[in-house]
């Protein structure tokens, strides 16, 4: 079988893409190759390997299944998803300027914000489903677009063909930051984009049991530059990680079919609670942007917020009180988590911005698992009683 075989579906090539049978003992599953070196016949003269910064094989499998899956020719495979967007804006210079959505993961403003705007980078925020609002924020400087579509913690949803357009008119680039949906749900480059990151800690992985990130693109230009900053800066993801990655990709298909499934009768349930003020999760019809979602993306995935009635402490009771649900930072292990943006995920976003979002202290956001329904719901019930 040669890959990539663009005829077989998402969950074959979850399962095959990169994987075939080792060469030298026939083994099913790729090994996990725990080697920092590779032995040379002769100065130079190799078998493609040489260091492992450069090139692992377990960590090329799965950089060739993930970019397989979002339908792309590089990838690149990190040691968190934080230093893959480290990585991805060290391909700007001093003076560059990134327009980005307003609402992002609060660790993803801080890199900006605390590491790479002292360093001349400049980054402007600003509602990207809102129409005009993309044009407003370019400049000649523009370099990336930069998108988290459901984004983390509001679940706004942007339209990523229509901003590629406008960011591609411009001379910019689109990153999409894929991590809440998954190529399962969405696919960024066949939409316009032309840079997807994902914190793979999350949904690739699945199993809340390491940090990782990863970087695809279908452009030969971004590839090999990024071929060359994975290597050179080196925040590359350890063999063992790669690995669990790798494997874990094989169920990404049925986990995330599960998540969405609770996670839309969590919404539901939520939803008609009178303790709950607001469910914001794009498969209602309620959620603003129901339409875009129904046509970007193939499904909605395990994530959701809400606005509890009442005030800080009818929160930290909700929170405290739930016992399946655990209250954590992160998401998209196939345990259900719940926690607080304002005090946990987006602690770092000044108080002024978060309100101006809406980050606030009736806000909570669940990351459904997909543990049995009825337990979930239950569980939701004692809670909000
Ligand atoms: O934690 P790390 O693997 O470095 O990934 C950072 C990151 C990037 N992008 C998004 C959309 C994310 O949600 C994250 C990490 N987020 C959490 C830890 C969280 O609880 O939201």
């Amino acid at each position: 079988m040669q890959w990539p075989e663009e005829q077989f579906g998402f969950e074959t090539r979850a399962i095959h893409a990169g994987q075939a049978p080792d060469p030298a003992t026939g083994a099913v599953i790729t090994p996990v190759y725990m080697t920092s070196t590779y032995a040379h016949t002769s100065p130079g003269e190799h078998k493609g390997y040489e260091y492992s910064r450069s090139h692992n094989p377990t960590r090329s499998a799965f950089e060739t299944c993930v970019a397989n899956l979002e339908g792309a020719r590089y990838g690149f495979a990190f040691a968190s998803g934080c230093v893959g967007a480290t990585t991805l804006i060290h391909l700007l210079k001093q003076g560059d300027h990134v327009v980005c959505c307003d609402d992002m993961y609060g660790g993803t403003y801080r890199l900006f914000e605390q590491v790479f705007r002292p360093k001349g980078i400049t980054f402007s925020y600003a509602d990207l489903s809102v129409d005009g609002a993309l044009e407003a924020q370019l400049n000649d400087r523009t370099r990336f677009v930069w998108l988290e579509s459901p984004s983390n913690p509001l679940m706004k949803l942007v339209d990523i063909t229509r901003l590629s357009q406008i960011a591609h008119a411009a001379g910019a680039r689109v990153v999409v930051d894929n991590t809440f949906l998954s190529p399962y749900f969405q696919k960024p480059i066949e939409l316009g984009a032309d840079l997807v990151l994902h914190s793979t800690t999350k949904y690739i992985n699945g199993h809340s049991d390491l940090i990782g990130g990863v970087v695809v693109t279908d452009d030969q230009d971004l590839g090999e530059r990024l071929s060359f900053l994975h290597n050179t800066i080196g925040g590359i993801q350890g063999a063992m990680d790669a690995y669990l990655c790798l494997r874990s990709l094989k169920t990404l298909a049925v986990r995330m079919q599960a998540h969405q499934t609770n996670a839309m009768a969590v919404a539901t349930y939520l939803q008609d609670h009178p303790a709950v003020d607001r469910v914001i999760y794009p498969g209602l019809a309620s959620h603003p942007q129901y339409d875009l979602a129904c046509r970007q993306t193939t499904g909605h995935g395990g994530m959701l917020s809400c606005y509890l009635k009442g005030d800080l402490a009818q929160a930290r009771h909700f929170l405290e009180k739930v016992r399946i649900f655990t209250l954590a930072e992160s998401l998209g292990g196939v345990e259900s988590l719940v926690e607080h943006p304002a005090i946990m995920t987006h602690a770092s976003l000044p108080a002024e911005v978060k309100l101006k979002l809406g980050i606030n202290d009736s806000l909570i956001r669940m990351s459904v698992g997909i543990e049995t329904q009825a337990d979930l719901l239950a569980d939701l019930d004692q809670a909000l009683s």
